[in-house]
């Protein structure tokens, strides 16, 4: 498996929480490198335009006002098979059922307020780090 890029982000409940720092040495302890991280308080509109995928889903409001209610940090983490690593180690979207050591069963608060984000697949990965950096914001 070839080094690949993900994106990222620290999510409001988490932010809010200053646990910040905890989950990025998540992420560093487990071989991932933050090769890009910017802080931002995103807009309805940004947050809208992110999640349009989810757009259709009955949460989808709650989702986009919860993400653009306080700062998150957007961040590129790079590594050996970065996406699904990244994935593990978030663990499950809802708590209840996130694997015991993960992101999510330490920090999430709920299935919606649950710490982070990660991209599930090489496209949307590629998606969504171009919807928050340029390419020279990514230092390897
Ligand atoms: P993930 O973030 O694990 O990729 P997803 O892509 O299915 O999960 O959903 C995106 C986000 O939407 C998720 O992190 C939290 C929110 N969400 C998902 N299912 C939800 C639900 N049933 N109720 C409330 N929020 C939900
Ligand atoms: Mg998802």
């Amino acid at each position: 498996m070839a080094i690949e890029r993900t994106f990222s982000m620290i999510k409001p409940d988490a932010t809010r929480r200053n646990l910040t720092g905890a989950i990025i040495k998540m992420f560093e302890d487990a071989g991932l490198k933050v090769v890009a991280s910017r802080r931002v308080h995103m807009s309805l509109r940004e947050a809208e335009g992110f999640y349009a995928v989810h757009k259709d889903r009955p949460f989808f409001g709650e989702l986009t006002e919860f993400m653009s209610s306080g700062p998150t940090v957007v961040q590129v983490l790079e590594g050996e098979n970065a996406i699904a690593r990244n994935r593990e180690i978030m663990g499950a979207t809802n708590p209840s059922e996130a694997e015991d050591g993960t992101i999510r069963k330490l920090y999430a608060e709920s299935i919606g307020e649950n710490s982070v984000h990660g991209s599930d697949a090489p496209e949307t990965a590629a998606e969504e780090i171009a919807y928050w950096f340029a390419g020279t914001d990514i230092v390897g």
